[in-house]
């Protein structure tokens, strides 16, 4: 049997988003060719409210990227941390056995930082806009039931998410704390593979993990966000040199992270 047909659904400023194009590039070789996942990469205008059309809404209910489908499988991964475990079941290189348990902990530890804490100013108001549009285009006359309905579920969701920041209290300071925490963790890691030789997080033995494109990507987007200071020396070391690689540059086309840096012209401060 043929693997599915997959659609991945993304924007190239979404740090999410682009966490899950990197670990693609860095897959390796699939267990076996029915495991393959090359997914066909559709492109979502986030910042022009494609997201919460009626059409993607029916996709993907969250009205979120990424998104990776396969309809004809039943395959519906609407997080960024699905999508990346469904690819480590599938490509063993991404996962190696040994590190299993690191890699699990250390990609959940960086899913837990509020990406948006540290990408955009309060003023700037990224989350209210999305929940205000929402509320606008369910407020139209010509919007339908079922289209107001799917609006809802997004706003729900919207809303959800933010809760949960607001319950753990989240200002900048503990934000950049947490990356901190995080990176310390990798510094370790690095530190053990030669004194900060080696070019992946395991060591050029085990080579590209999942681990190492989240946090490629993560140090991207510190670096657009003007947060290099956070950074410690020996993982900017190992992360910026990725970002001049062709796998990087195939996605970013050389373009910042963050969507703001683009508008502008800025070639923003991932190594560019
Ligand atoms: N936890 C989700 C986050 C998804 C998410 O919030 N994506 C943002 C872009 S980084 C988005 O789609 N924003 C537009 C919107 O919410 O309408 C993941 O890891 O994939």
């Amino acid at each position: 049997m043929a693997p599915p047909k997959y659609e991945l659904y993304y924007n190239p400023f979404s740090i999410c988003s682009l966490m899950v194009l990197y670990t693609l590039r860095l897959k390796g070789e699939p267990k076996s060719p029915d495991d393959a996942v090359e997914p066909e990469e559709r492109f979502i205008n986030i910042y022009t409210g494609e997201q919460m059309t009626e059409r993607y809404l029916e996709k993907h209910p969250k009205g979120t990227v990424p998104a990776m489908l396969a309809p004809e499988a039943g395959i519906q991964l609407t997080d960024s941390t699905d999508i990346t475990s469904f690819l480590m079941d599938r490509y063993p290189s991404l996962r190696p056995n040994a590190h299993r348990q690191t890699i699990d902990s250390l990609l959940a530890e960086l899913h837990e930082i509020s990406y948006v804490t540290l990408s955009f100013k309060p003023e700037e108001r990224r989350v209210e806009g999305v929940m205000d549009s929402v509320r606008g285009i369910m407020d139209r006359p010509d919007t339908s039931d079922k289209y107001r309905k799917m609006l809802q579920g997004k706003f729900d969701n919207h809303a959800a998410s933010l809760k949960k920041f607001a319950d753990n209290k989240q200002s900048v300071e503990s934000v950049e704390a947490d990356s901190v925490g995080f990176l310390d963790k990798i510094s370790e890691h690095l530190a053990k593979q030669g004194g900060g030789q080696a070019s992946w997080i395991f060591g050029d033995d085990v080579g590209p993990t999942a681990l190492d494109a989240h946090t490629v990507t993560f140090i991207a987007r510190l670096l657009d966000a003007k947060r290099e200071h956070l950074i410690p020396a020996d993982v900017l070391a190992y992360g910026r040199p990725k970002l001049q690689g062709k796998e990087w540059l195939g996605i970013t086309k050389g373009n910042p992270t963050l969507h703001s840096l683009y508008v502008k012209g800025e070639k923003g401060g991932s190594g560019r």
